[in-house]
């Protein structure tokens, strides 16, 4: 019989303890390491601060997208960086400030692609990191060399080449030519017989357009919008375009093939971690609801235009449910720019707003250096992970980037995406501190910092008559304390001059001007 001594049984029992300790230690550290929950980023076209029910609204309904806010973090304060889609997009895309780069504005349907192609994105930051990433839906950021391209070939540089395993897209905004789908470079419906054309400069083929034939539009264009190019299904768009009679989208079935195309790439990538872009294109212009929510919102047709989209974030939280992930998959909702009721068709957006107050308490809209411009609802939610809150802290969505690179501890350095700040602790709620400041595009450049915003003076038009938005362009500088005036109406910048002085140096460093 082997009799150990006292000292060496406890010996022994420490170094089992230790063994044990380790064990524990190393697979709480893999654990934490593989933190790799699949990704959704929801982004909504022009939906508005004031356009969800979470948010305040109380003419519309949106219960899927609340469940996502009382299940998750809602933000309060949280910003594009641009009010228009282009910019905003490419900041979401690339982590820099859309001023950083020349031609950033809204692209034509034929502008070649602004994404740089050798560096860091925001998909790619999620492949490096083992993801399969994918995009459907509204693209907007230029596809191929040049504006000149051969729309029956294979279309490249585009969301494939800057980071995207899979991509559906269109490539502009609905109300834009080329009215197709674009997978994978290839527009979906094309045949060599009937070659694509587009031209934004003169007219092409023999299409009718609506400046002449507005007798065939179904929807009519409102005046001086431009919305008078080439018909396709009854629909006025901007630009010009021939051919792909095949491969032209029904405006209908838009979104249901968005949603269907997101939902077919979840479960194909059920069992690895994967990243969607789900840029749907809802309540944009021309808003032509499916038949299923026609007159449902009894707002008209931009109404019926957030029900559906309302409803398709139900069947993405449906899907994942069904595959089995949902716990596993964070959901980020948001939209590229404020909200604008008349963007271009007689839509009844104006006469049956019915009340319904698409900014909210903010002033301004769509296209504005107001709140209402870049200040957008933002989401996120990861069942059993993060606990409901509402968060005031300042962020915008040129943060994803530096906050996913946290999330996914990749370690990238900052310089790959200069103006985006590492704000996951404030996303998920796990702390009330967003950004110091943060600089805004839209009209004029604004800043925030703290309670305080500050609007450069600059001449042009203080009101856009036809989209009936205040532009927040002034000659004079303007100064808002947002804590006490969310709404911008008291102008403090002859009381508080310092101030101003400060907040414009700051600006004019920033913007090298
Ligand atoms: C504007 C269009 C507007 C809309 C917008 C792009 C006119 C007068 N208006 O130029 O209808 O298409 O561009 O919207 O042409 S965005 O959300 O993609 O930025
Ligand atoms: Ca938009």
């Amino acid at each position: 019989r082997i009799i150990m001594e006292k000292s060496t049984v406890i010996r022994l029992l420490s170094f089992v303890l230790f063994l044990i300790g380790v064990t524990a230690f190393c697979q709480k550290k893999g654990s934490a390491a593989k933190s790799t929950p699949n990704v959704i980023i929801i982004y909504a076209d022009d939906l508005g601060y004031g356009d969800l029910s979470c948010y305040g609204a109380t003419k519309i309904k949106t219960p899927n997208i609340d469940k996502l806010a009382a299940q998750g973090v809602r933000m309060t304060n949280a910003h594009a960086t641009a009010a228009t889609c282009t910019p905003s997009r490419y900041s979401l895309m690339t982590g820099q400030y859309p001023w950083r780069k020349q031609g950033t504005g809204i692209l034509p349907g034929d502008a070649a692609l602004i994404i740089p192609t050798d560096k860091l994105t925001l998909p790619l930051l999620f492949k490096k990191a083992g993801y399969t990433t994918g995009i459907v839906g509204k693209w907007h950021l230029g596809i191929g060399d040049s504006v000149e391209k051969n729309w029956n070939q294979e279309l490249k540089p585009g969301p494939n080449e800057v980071g995207f395993d899979y991509s559906f897209i269109f490539p502009a905004t609905a109300d834009r030519v080329p009215t197709v789908f674009v997978e994978n470079g290839k527009v979906l419906g094309a045949e060599a017989s009937d070659p694509i054309m587009v031209s934004y400069n003169k007219q092409i083929g023999n299409d009718p357009i609506g400046a002449t034939h507005p007798e065939l539009l179904k929807m009519k264009a409102s005046l001086n919008h431009g919305h008078d190019g080439t018909i396709v299904n009854g629909i006025g768009r901007i630009g010009f375009m021939s051919g792909g009679t095949k491969a032209r989208w029904t405006d209908e079935e838009v979104p249901l093939t968005f949603l269907e195309k997101a939902k077919l790439f979840m479960e194909q990538n059920k069992n690895q971690p994967f990243f969607l872009y789900y840029s749907v294109t809802e309540p944009h212009v021309p808003r032509m609801p499916s038949t299923a929510f026609r007159g449902k919102s009894e707002l008209g047709y931009r109404g019926d235009a957030i029900l559906q989209l309302d409803w398709s974030v139900g069947e993405v939280m449906k899907q994942l449910k069904y595959l089995g992930i949902e716990k596993n998959t964070i959901i980020v909702f948001s939209s590229d720019n404020g909200p604008v009721l008349d963007d271009g068709y007689q839509d009844e957006a104006v006469s049956k707003q019915n009340g319904h107050n698409p900014w909210g308490a903010l002033r301004g809209g769509k296209y504005s250096a107001f709140e209402a411009g870049t200040r957008v609802p933002l989401i996120i939610n990861w069942p059993t992970q993060i606990k409901p809150k509402i968060s005031d802290a300042l962020v915008s969505q040129v943060d994803f980037i530096a906050s996913f690179n946290q999330l996914l501890g990749m370690n990238i350095k900052n310089d790959e995406f200069l103006d985006s700040q590492n704000m996951w602790e404030a996303f998920i709620g796990e702390s009330n501190f967003g950004r110091e400041v943060l600089i805004k595009q839209g009209g004029a450049y604004s800043v925030i910092k703290g309670n305080w915003k500050y609007i450069k003076a600059q001449k042009g038009d203080s009101f856009w008559p036809l989209q009936n938005i205040e532009t927040g362009t002034s000659e004079l500088p303007q100064l808002y304390d947002l804590r006490k005036d969310i709404g911008e109406i008291n102008n403090l910048a002859s009381q508080f001059p310092e101030k101003v002085k400060e907040l414009e140096k700051f600006l004019n460093e920033k913007l090298d001007i």
